[in-house]
């Protein structure tokens, strides 16, 4: 299968023109769900990122230079409207080309149209300031676009991902080139074809598929580039951060996480449960603010251990069209290094484990569900980033305590606070090193109002709600002497 409904998986799109990559290459593209190869996207490599940079250049020389800030956000917000006639049909491309379970990557395609309804909304609604200077001047701030913006979007919720960080580059008048993952591309190419039927200016939106290797390092070093937004792991975070260090361009990095539910004695336990569990085997736990650790005070260890294996238990890992909890991984890859992690455990409890339905075909990537209880805080599985649905549980005393384990990684991104107690929400919110704080809930991903980033190895920078606005353009200072 090469076309895919409304667009050309194997072209890439530069300048409003879909094409064939300069190499003249492809890459093989895989369904998660049974390992099968289902037809191909193109290579790009360097020539067409220096294409895709030249075309962002030329839309800012031009119609969508100029375009007001009304004119974007109304385009923006009929983009959202597309996608929202699409949803199912983005839904069945992610659930083939991710292995998303269906009502997910339905959730990701719901999520993408209200990213752009908010962009649309927010774009004619950041202005600038005025400051009180010296006698006989006037001083003013302007917010401008940076100019072109490099996109590297990693592939396990590549919908939600170019909703926020395109969309809110595009509404500040941005001219952006998208590097989306080579193991999950295809709505990317859906949606830079929306966006054109929706009358987005050529040029605004260049889309580059290829490997990280060649079109995301392309990218990433292109002395064109003014901003790079990038989401993926903290090895290839770095990579990214130096090369543009050498054309001296900011970059937002979110490079994932440990995060952390805080669970105290007097929780309410029914509440809790399900966002305890949930939050960690939403999309097979291959999820930037999964949270893999749940902290238990010693009072209710035993009971929601207990309560949380049963959950557990029920977990399926099944074709993403069966849409059960959990499908399967991104690719034969994650599945070895998940693996691995699950057998690193093998001094562990296991307190509840899921199970591969038996109609998952042999060659998907298929994983069970496990919950390890009774884990050290120092132990692998509760320090490192898996991106599988592997949880832990770990018991504390007091308060004290349940921060430094909290604190007690390289990474923070999310956290979530169990407890009735006003004033323990609040000395909490304020004791945890990351970037969101969830009291008596834990929104995983979700909050397209909401500013998300990271501290530590997690990132930094803030993508999403108006903050994302700030990161994707600079500020002028205005000094008018009038004497
Ligand atoms: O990530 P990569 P991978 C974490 C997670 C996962 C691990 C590996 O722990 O197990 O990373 O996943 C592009 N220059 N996260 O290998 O390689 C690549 O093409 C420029 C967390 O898939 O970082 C893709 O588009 N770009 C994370 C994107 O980077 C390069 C989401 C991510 O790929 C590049 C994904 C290079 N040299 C993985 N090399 C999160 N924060 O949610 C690769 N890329």
């Amino acid at each position: 299968m090469q076309k895919h409904l409304w667009y050309d998986a194997t072209q890439i799109y530069i300048g409003g023109v879909w094409k064939s990559p300069a190499g003249g290459q492809q890459l093989p593209l895989q369904n998660p769900s049974n390992g099968q190869e289902i037809g191909s996207i193109a290579r790009g490599t360097a020539p067409d990122i220096d294409e895709a940079v030249t075309a962002a250049q030329t839309a800012l020389d031009g119609e969508w230079g100029r375009m007001s800030a009304l004119e974007r956000g109304r385009i923006l917000t009929r983009i959202g409207q597309l996608v929202g006639t699409r949803l199912d049909d983005l839904a069945m491309i992610e659930a083939m080309d991710v292995g998303k379970p269906l009502t997910q990557a339905k959730n990701d395609a719901i999520a993408l149209a209200r990213y752009m309804e908010f962009y649309g909304g927010a774009a004619d609604k950041i202005m600038g300031e005025t400051i009180p200077y010296l006698d006989g001047y006037t001083v003013y701030t302007l917010r401008e676009p940076h100019g072109v913006t490099g996109h590297i979007v990693p592939w396990n919720y590549p919908m939600q991902i170019i909703g926020r960080s395109v969309g809110a580059a595009l509404a500040m008048g941005n001219a952006c080139v998208l590097k989306p993952a080579e193991e999950a591309c295809l709505t990317a190419l859906a949606f830079v074809a929306l966006a054109e039927e929706a009358g987005l200016p050529p040029g605004a939106l260049n889309v580059v598929p290829g490997s990280g290797e060649e079109a995301g390092a392309a990218l990433t070093a292109h002395p064109g580039v003014n901003h790079i937004s990038f989401t993926g792991s903290v090895g290839v975070g770095k990579l990214v951060q130096k090369a543009a260090a050498e054309n001296v361009v900011p970059v937002t990095l979110e490079l994932g996480g440990k995060s952390p539910q805080i669970v105290f004695d007097d929780a309410d336990l029914d509440a809790a449960l399900p966002f305890l569990v949930g939050a960690c085997i939403q999309n097979a736990g291959q999820t930037c603010s999964a949270s893999s650790r749940i902290l238990i005070q010693r009072g209710v260890y035993d009971e929601l251990v207990a309560r949380m294996g049963v959950s557990f238990d029920g977990m399926i890992s099944a074709p993403a069209q069966m849409d059960a909890n959990l499908g399967p991984l991104i690719s034969a890859r994650q599945k070895e290094i998940v693996t691995g992690y699950t057998e690193s455990g093998n001094d562990l409890r296991i307190a509840g484990q899921g199970r591969v339905h038996d109609d998952a075909p042999d060659d998907g990537h298929y994983v069970a569900a496990t919950l390890f209880a009774d884990v050290p805080p120092d132990h692998k599985l509760a320090q490192e980033e898996i991106f599988g649905p592997i949880q832990v549980a770990i018991p504390f005393d007091t308060e004290e305590e349940a921060i430094a384990i909290a604190n007690g990684t390289d990474f923070g991104l999310v956290a979530s606070i169990w407890t009735k107690d006003g004033a323990r929400q609040m000395r909490l919110a304020k004791s945890i090193r990351t970037g969101q704080v969830f009291i008596n809930n834990y929104g995983a991903g979700g909050g397209v109002e909401l500013p998300f980033g990271g501290t530590g190895k997690s990132g930094h920078g803030r993508e999403k709600g108006f903050e994302a606005l700030y990161g994707f353009s600079t500020l002028k200072t205005v000094a008018a002497n009038h004497g």
